[in-house]
């Protein structure tokens, strides 16, 4: 047979050497002609599969929800500071979206890892939030700056509701509600939030959906494939606030001399 010279890539999910491109074996017409959504594009790109509509409707609720949240959060900040620098769309989009991390916007990872374990070796929420604080680590998906116990997240009730009608086990997110129901009582602002609800609510999609196997969800956690949808479901918005800075032709930002502690 014909022997190939060793390849120095090797892709698994998309192919555009045919009549037209395919998403893990799908062609583009199927896609198109059959009513695909984006969340069956992610479904497709980045789990390899075609999930069931209720998956990639909550795959889309997510992208949806989490598209903007106010220009006065990190990742709108800088892009509203860039854009009125006279910097590009793209510059503009890749500063607001390197402020995703571990206190905004990118604790979706984290927050199903720790979720997962705690829940998975039996941890009371007394214990995994004490054990927590133990090792100095703040729990994931856990907080907000302007969220409150008496001011709940209301992208996170909706989340919550949609899974409870439509998914088949919440398991992991009634555990994360318990951890809530205890940080609660220790103070008021450390309230279930948008991250760590979609984090525990992907390891019940993962786990109930019957799609994955035992060592694919754990390959799924310990990669981190859910911060990937904070990021771009938040592009849509920081793209937004760009333009928008560009059509009010806002000029440079200064930050006022005022609101700075100058201080030695
Ligand atoms: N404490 C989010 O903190 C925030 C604790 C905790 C134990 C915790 C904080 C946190 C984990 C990371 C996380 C995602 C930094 C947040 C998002 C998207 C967004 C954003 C938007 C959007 C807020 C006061 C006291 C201290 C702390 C303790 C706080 N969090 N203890 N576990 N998780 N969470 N991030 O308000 O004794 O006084 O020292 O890191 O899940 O990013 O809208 O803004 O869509 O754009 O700055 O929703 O919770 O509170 O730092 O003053 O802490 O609470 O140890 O105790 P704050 P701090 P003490 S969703």
């Amino acid at each position: 047979g014909k022997v190939r010279a060793p390849t120095h890539i090797i892709s698994t999910i998309s192919d555009d050497r045919g009549e037209e491109p395919c998403y893990a074996g799908v062609p583009m017409s199927s896609i198109v002609e059959q009513g695909y959504g984006v969340g069956d594009v992610i479904s497709l790109l980045w789990f390899k599969r075609s999930l069931p509509r209720y998956c990639t409707h909550f795959i889309e609720i997510c992208i949806m929800l989490c598209a903007d949240h106010g220009p006065c959060v990190s990742g709108a900040h800088n892009t509203i500071v860039t854009a009125r620098a006279g910097k590009d769309l793209v510059s503009s989009l890749v500063s607001g979206l390197l402020t995703i991390g571990p206190r905004f916007g990118g604790a979706i990872d984290d927050a199903a890892r720790y979720f997962k374990d705690a829940y998975d070796r039996n941890l009371t929420p007394y214990e995994f939030v004490e054990s927590m604080k133990k090792k100095g680590i703040r729990v994931p998906g856990i907080g907000h700056r302007i969220k409150r116990g008496d001011n709940r997240d209301k992208r996170v009730e909706l989340l919550q509701r949609f899974a409870r009608t439509h998914f088949p086990s919440v398991k992991y997110m009634e555990y994360a509600v318990q951890v809530e129901t205890y940080t609660l009582s220790k103070a008021n602002n450390l309230v279930l939030n948008v991250d760590g609800a979609i984090g525990s609510l992907f390891l019940d999609l993962l786990a109930g959906s019957g799609m994955f196997s035992k060592q694919e969800i754990d390959e799924i956690v310990e990669i981190g494939y859910l911060n990937g949808l904070f990021v771009l479901a938040r592009s849509i918005g920081l793209i937004g606030h760009t333009f928008d800075q560009k059509r009010l032709k806002q000029p440079l930002y200064r930050h006022p001399w005022e609101d700075v502690l100058y201080t030695k």
